[in-house]
């Protein structure tokens, strides 16, 4: 209606870690520039993340049931809802009951299941909170894993190397325990060192798709952040799967690009502020397939 506004919003359960572009200070500006507000649920304050040897954390499990609850009071009403990385197996629960006491006929949940990258854990990431995201995933319309994160989800022997087929089963495997659709980010294309794939699974209509991009030898915390932060709000501005799962790949190789020839702490993460007004930008290209 005529003078009537509508932004859409999105609850952003990750943590605030200070130094090292990733979660909220990746999430925040990527969902701004594409024209949603953003509401923080903080599960944590770090001085930085905690790829870095030593970080100062401090847990918020207590405050986060506080603004929860003034969230009630206000009646706060979100089109989204998107956690990431999660401090404690207790914070696990507060989310799951946040969308239970949240979720409408049309919101749309995103659990990004952040434990652990290149076949190990994170430090503070343990058995029981692989156990506990296995619960939160079941409850998502959308799961983006990494590789990694896909065979913990599984309780499968981490394996780098997977034929096209194998991923296919693992992906409906894990769209079996509840979401809809299940994209597993990082995975190696054999035999080519120079490439990378993103595979995707859509229970809705059982199809797979993969985009395959560039792949440059370093390693930026925080992409993962990025890549489904991009893909949240593609969908939520009406794009297709396979679209949003070509926006995100492209995005991140464009932050990769614009930070890897620099003598440069790859801890810090990609130079996110050089390209974020590429996501405003009309997609030239796209290069998914139908698997
Ligand atoms: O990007 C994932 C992430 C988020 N938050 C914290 C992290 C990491 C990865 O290391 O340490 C605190």
């Amino acid at each position: 209606m005529l003078g009537t506004v509508k932004v859409k919003k999105i609850a952003a359960i990750h943590d605030l870690s200070g130094v090292g572009r990733v979660s909220l200070m990746v999430v925040i500006p990527i969902l701004s520039t594409m024209g949603f507000e953003v509401c923080p649920l903080p599960t944590a304050v770090l001085s930085n993340h905690t790829q870095y040897p030593t970080f100062s954390f401090l847990d918020l499990t207590d405050e986060m049931e506080r603004i929860i609850s003034a969230w009630k009071t206000l009646n706060a009403q979100f089109d989204t809802i998107y956690s990431g990385y999660l401090g404690s197996p207790r914070q696990v629960h507060i989310v799951k009951d946040f969308i239970d006491d949240f979720r409408q006929k049309d919101t749309l949940v995103v659990v990004d299941p952040v434990l652990g990258d290149n076949g190990k854990l994170y430090t503070k990431m343990d058995d029981e909170m692989v156990r506990e995201m296995r619960t939160l995933v079941a409850k998502a319309d959308v799961v983006t894993p990494n590789l990694t994160e896909l065979f913990y989800l599984l309780d499968k022997p981490y394996q780098a190397k997977c034929t096209d087929e194998q991923l296919k089963q693992y992906l409906k495997e894990l769209a079996e325990s509840g979401p809809e659709i299940v994209i597993v980010t990082g995975v190696p294309v054999i035999d080519n060192p120079k490439m990378t794939s993103v595979y995707a699974y859509s229970r809705f209509n059982d199809q797979y798709w993969k985009v395959t991009c560039s792949y440059l030898p370093a390693h930026y915390p925080g992409t993962g952040d990025a890549y489904t932060s991009v893909v949240t709000g593609s969908l939520m501005q009406g794009d297709s799967l396979p679209i949003a799962l070509d926006r995100a790949s492209q995005f991140i190789l464009q932050g990769i690009r614009a930070t890897f020839g620099y003598q440069y702490d790859s801890r810090d993460g990609i130079l996110l502020e050089r390209v974020l007004p590429n996501l405003n930008l009309p997609m030239q290209s796209c290069s998914y397939e139908l698997i």
